[in-house]
């Protein structure tokens, strides 16, 4: 359910007060309709993939929830720059949304709680054997990938954390059937409270129709690119990289 609290105003300084239309319809943004016409070319039975990928994940009722949403892989980031943020209640926190956009964005976060909202009951899913279902809020993705305005050769985003595994920092990706899905939100509370660090304090990704580790945790920069081959071992995230993890983690 999207709900509309106040007005929409304009998003980023970096994009000199650029407003957004506020569209309740996401369907209708100019994002979404992009990756629909590229699916023109496509034989009927690709489209119908599209399609499928676009369906909803399950979502659940209020008495679902539950009682502890465990926290998995890295629960603190180490760093002292994130740690100086979480100390602060991460009020000088921002979110960059660069690479192959026209608008290159730097969006407070206190920005991103006043967008327009979804919340969402669903279950998540870790392929090392545990389930746990949590009501998420955050802004749609897609609201923030129009006000940035996607080139035309992006084809996946990137989202860089702020937490590390030795060296490596922990990174994913999505393409942008998944970028545009009404389900893909940037959430920042669970369970109607301020979103844990442990789960990923203050932005973490939920593309809802793929397996837990491709729910990136402590987001801080979005990058669109043309292809991952470039994204540290080029297989598009920190578990594909290291662990051989399918890239595609649909359910
Ligand atoms: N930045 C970051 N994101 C991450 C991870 C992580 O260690 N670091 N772990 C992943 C895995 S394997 C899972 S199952 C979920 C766990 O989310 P949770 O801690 O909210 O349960 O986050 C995913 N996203
Ligand atoms: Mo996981």
């Amino acid at each position: 359910m999207i709900t509309r609290r106040g007005f929409v105003g304009s998003i980023a300084a970096g994009a000199g007060g650029l407003l957004l239309s506020g569209c309740d319809k996401l369907n209708a943004s100019p994002g979404f309709r992009d990756v629909l016409r590229s699916a023109e070319g496509l034989t009927l039975k690709a489209q119908r993939l599209v399609t499928d990928r676009q369906a909803l994940a399950r979502e659940y009722g209020l008495g679902d929830i539950s009682p502890v949403f465990r926290a998995n892989g890295n629960s603190m980031p180490a760093s002292t720059d994130y740690q100086r943020h979480a100390a602060a209640g991460f009020a000088d926190w921002r979110l960059t949304i660069d690479g192959l956009v026209r608008r290159p964005l730097s969006v407070p976060l206190d920005r991103i709680r006043q967008l327009p909202r979804r919340t969402q009951i669903t279950r998540h899913d870790c392929v090392e054997g545990w389930s746990a279902i949590g009501r998420w809020t955050g802004a749609p993705l897609s609201i923030l990938l129009d006000a940035a305005g996607l080139h035309q050769e992006a084809r996946f985003l990137v989202f860089h954390c702020a937490d590390s595994f030795g060296d490596t920092p922990y990174y994913e990706s999505i393409d942008l059937v998944d970028a545009f899905h009404p389900q893909t939100i940037l959430a920042w509370g669970l369970n109607g409270h301020p979103l844990p660090i442990a789960n990923g304090a203050p932005l973490r990704l939920r593309v809802e129709r793929q397996l837990g580790y491709k729910h990136a945790k402590f987001v801080q920069r979005i990058e669109a690119v043309a292809d991952l081959a470039r994204i540290h071992g080029g297989k598009g995230g920190y578990w594909e990289d290291s662990n051989d993890y399918a890239w595609y983690a649909g359910i």
